[in-house]
């Protein structure tokens, strides 16, 4: 199924079964291995994010004080260079992103069950022509998403593991976070907490 929410906005719900959701996870625990979880904090106030990250590909998003939001194609702790995103991930983008080049980042953010995401723009790309794909794995996320104006009303929609999400067009700049993890919802990661992974392109090609 493939619906589309909001002009831009598409839906693709259970585009993982749980034999692809099981190998998908093991792609991604490997790049935890690798790139470990780090706690981004927020530019001005050095504030801790709930949600931890890592990434893969070419470039990573990465947040601090003395830096602020910005991509860069190290990790801020090992200085290594970021894991390649597995093809299990890559299959999302090439299916359901319909863009001719391919994704340079793949933040994966970590929700604890008290996590939560506050509404935000994704703003630091200079491609914003392109998509960026999402794919939820573990418990369930309620995602709430809006226009494009801070002010405006907002729909809410329960992001289950396997489902993919699609924004470009007019949703590019929509504001969007995630309220609260329904904990208990699924049984993948074995323990609670959901992980989200969205695929971006950085760059203009
Ligand atoms: C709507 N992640 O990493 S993914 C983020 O579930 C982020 O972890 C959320 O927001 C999560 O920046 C939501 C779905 C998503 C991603 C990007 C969007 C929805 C979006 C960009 C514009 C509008
Ligand atoms: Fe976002």
């Amino acid at each position: 199924m493939r619906t589309e929410l909001a002009p831009g906005l598409i839906y693709l719900p259970g585009f993982y079964d749980r034999a692809a959701q099981a190998a998908l996870l093991a792609d991604i625990r490997a790049v935890m291995a690798e790139a470990p979880l780090f706690t981004p904090r927020m530019p001005r106030t050095g504030q801790p994010f709930s949600v931890r990250m890592t990434n893969c590909g070419p470039l990573g998003w990465v947040s601090d004080v003395q830096g602020g939001y910005r991509y860069q194609p190290r990790h801020p702790q090992t200085d290594q260079p970021w894991p390649a995103i597995p093809a299990s991930v890559l299959k999302a983008w090439e299916e359901a992103g319909g863009y001719q080049h391919p994704p340079e980042a793949c933040l994966v953010n970590l929700y604890g069950p008290q996590a939560r995401m506050g509404l935000h723009q994704d703003r630091d790309e200079a491609d914003l022509a392109a998509p960026v794909v999402s794919i939820s794995l573990g418990d369930t996320g309620l995602f709430r998403f809006g226009g494009t104006s801070r002010g405006g009303g907002t729909k809410s929609l329960k992001l289950q593991s396997g489902d993919v999400v699609v924004i470009g067009g007019a949703s590019r700049l929509a504001f969007h976070g995630i309220d609260r993890i329904l904990a208990g919802s699924s049984t993948l990661l074995g323990e609670p907490g959901r992980i989200n992974l969205t695929l971006r392109r950085v760059t203009v090609p």
